[in-house]
């Protein structure tokens, strides 16, 4: 009798400490509040944060916001509710996020931002940003231009959506630089909203109003230079030729453009940084101190390197 209970305590003792030999550490919930599915960048980006996430056995909250903040907004709400370790922020537009940030704060929930900036005079209310320099993109676009055409030619420009940081900085670094040449203006400018019938409208439009005034098309994101092709095509010109144009992204198809001739330049902005986003998430877990902003490695492909760059193109 006194044998069997001492078996029985002996067998119980094996099983909890073998239960927590096989057991996974805890699963990581991360909630991550996407902006839509406005281009083919937002498509590689969303998949990089899905299958990163799900290589390391994540549990992700994806919630794609459609293009409305107040959407991204109550998503948060939803993963504080949710308890997750750590909410992750692709920030539609720049501004009113204060108020969802200190819920987040209050409940201390990490938020990383990724993507796109944010302004706020509170720069504590998040740990760190993950994105490119799009004030760098608007500088490049307009330095590689300059010198393309010499100096000279009249600009419009396809913005993406009002009030996005890549659409305010890369307007405002492009126009700086510009500015520095007398003969290159830009004569219209609006918004096709980051997508690529937005991009074709606006272009529409513009054709109309300008006429053969055209000389060079600046755009914000590579699906609305693909949309401004269609537009300059369907009135028999042709892109690349009789209008120069240059975009921001270089996903696979803009690039595809650029070897073809029918764009001048894309820069590049890598979407593809779901593992630097887990990496950091892990970190400030562990209670270690993270840089501050974090910004992608990006390049600038032309007719001097696109068709090369094809092969290996991921995104
Ligand atoms: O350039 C555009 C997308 O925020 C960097 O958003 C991103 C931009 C990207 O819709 O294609």
């Amino acid at each position: 009798m006194h044998l069997a209970k001492t078996f029985r305590y002996l067998f119980i003792a094996l099983s909890i400490s073998l239960a927590a030999t096989v057991l996974p550490a805890k699963q990581l919930k991360v909630g991550f509040a996407q902006t839509g599915a406005e281009s083919a960048w937002r498509t590689a980006n969303s998949e990089s944060m899905k299958s990163e996430a799900k290589k390391r056995g994540i549990d992700l909250k994806f919630s794609d916001g459609q293009g409305k903040q107040e959407n991204q907004i109550r998503a948060v709400r939803s993963f504080i509710t949710q308890r997750v370790d750590a909410i992750v922020i692709a920030p539609i537009v720049e501004t009113g996020w204060e108020p969802v940030l200190r819920e987040a704060r209050r409940a201390k929930i990490p938020v990383i931002i990724t993507d796109r900036t944010i302004q706020t005079t509170d720069d504590s209310l998040f740990v760190c940003f993950i994105g490119s320099d799009f004030l760098e993109e608007g500088r490049l676009a307009a330095a590689w231009l300059a010198k393309a055409v010499n100096g000279k030619g009249r600009i419009v420009e396809l913005q993406g959506t009002p009030g996005s940081a890549p659409a305010n900085d890369r307007r405002k670094a492009f126009a700086e630089a510009i500015a520095t040449f007398p003969n290159l203006k830009i004569i219209d400018s609006q918004s096709g909203d980051f997508r690529r019938s937005g991009g074709k409208e606006v272009m529409e439009a513009f054709l109309k109003k300008h006429g053969r005034n055209i000389d060079i098309v600046y755009a914000h994101n590579d699906d609305m230079a693909l949309g401004a092709v269609q537009a300059i095509e369907a009135a028999g010109l042709k892109p690349g030729t009789d209008i120069k144009i240059i975009a921001i992204d270089a996903i696979r198809e803009g690039v595809q453009a650029v070897a073809d001739g029918r764009i001048n330049c894309v820069v590049e902005c890598n979407p593809l940084f779901g593992s630097k986003v887990y990496d950091t998430i892990e970190a400030i877990l562990a209670g270690k101190k993270v840089p501050k902003k974090v910004f992608n490695k990006d390049e600038l492909f032309d007719h001097t390197n696109a068709a090369a760059a094809l092969p290996t193109r991921q995104y």
